[in-house]
């Protein structure tokens, strides 16, 4: 099985779905193309539609989604264990994943992700709105469901897959939360996944301008 992702920096939507296999012990080749390149799209073609990252190759099946990526792991790897045993909080991790799949975009606008920066940006209304949204999910939120208070819903979810980008966009452009929120995203900088992918990307030396948002700290 392989996963066809990008720059490890920049590519929000490739950790989401590196961290469905990674984070779950999942083991697959990684294979890394340059975003936006004539490379990118010519590889991409060859098993996507839309030619877009990440895009997982498993026994002649291409998923090129990472929502899809995530349930296809769920389903065919982990015998629903990507997800809350217990229905309710099933129910609330997917409702919070859909979300983040589709909303907050004026966030994701503002504040691309660029895991090696330290950046500021103006917080307008509609930015703010998205960060106590998300607040809120990493800390009332969270605590209704984890017991031991680590991951979003006890155990390492998918859910944590999906928040995984905002972790390194609120370290970026240097975002206040409140206390439990900011040890959520504490414990998420701890996961050796993410350890892992933030070494990769502090290698890299490409520079997308367009994700260059803000000015530097
Ligand atoms: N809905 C897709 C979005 C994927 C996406 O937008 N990927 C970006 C990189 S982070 C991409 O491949 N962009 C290339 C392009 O738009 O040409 C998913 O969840 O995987």
């Amino acid at each position: 099985m392989k996963l066809i992702i990008a720059n490890k920096n920049y590519s929000s939507w490739s950790l989401r779905g590196w961290l469905a296999l990674k984070a779950f012990d999942v083991p697959f080749e990684e294979v890394k193309l340059t975003l936006f390149t004539d490379d990118f799209y010519q590889q991409l073609a060859l098993y996507s539609p839309v030619k877009k990252v990440p895009v997982l190759v498993d026994d002649g099946i291409n998923v090129w989604d990472s929502l899809a990526i995530a349930e296809y792991i769920n389903e065919a790897y982990l015998a629903g264990k990507g997800w809350p045993i217990d229905r309710a909080a099933r129910a609330v991790a997917r409702s919070t994943v859909a979300e983040m799949h589709c909303g907050y975009t004026a966030l994701r606008n503002a504040m691309p992700m660029n895991c090696r920066a330290r950046r500021r940006v103006d917080i307008n209304d509609a930015i703010a709105k998205d960060i106590a949204n998300i607040d809120a999910i990493w800390g009332e939120q969270r605590l209704d469901y984890a017991e031991q208070g680590d991951y979003l819903f006890d155990e390492f979810s998918m859910a944590d897959a999906f928040f995984a980008p905002v972790v390194f966009r609120f370290m970026t452009y240097g975002v206040e939360l409140s206390e439990s929120a900011k040890a959520y995203q504490q414990t998420m900088l701890n996961h050796p996944a993410m350890q892992e992918w933030l070494e990769d990307a502090l290698t890299e030396t490409d520079i997308i301008e367009e994700d260059e948002a803000g000015e530097p700290l």
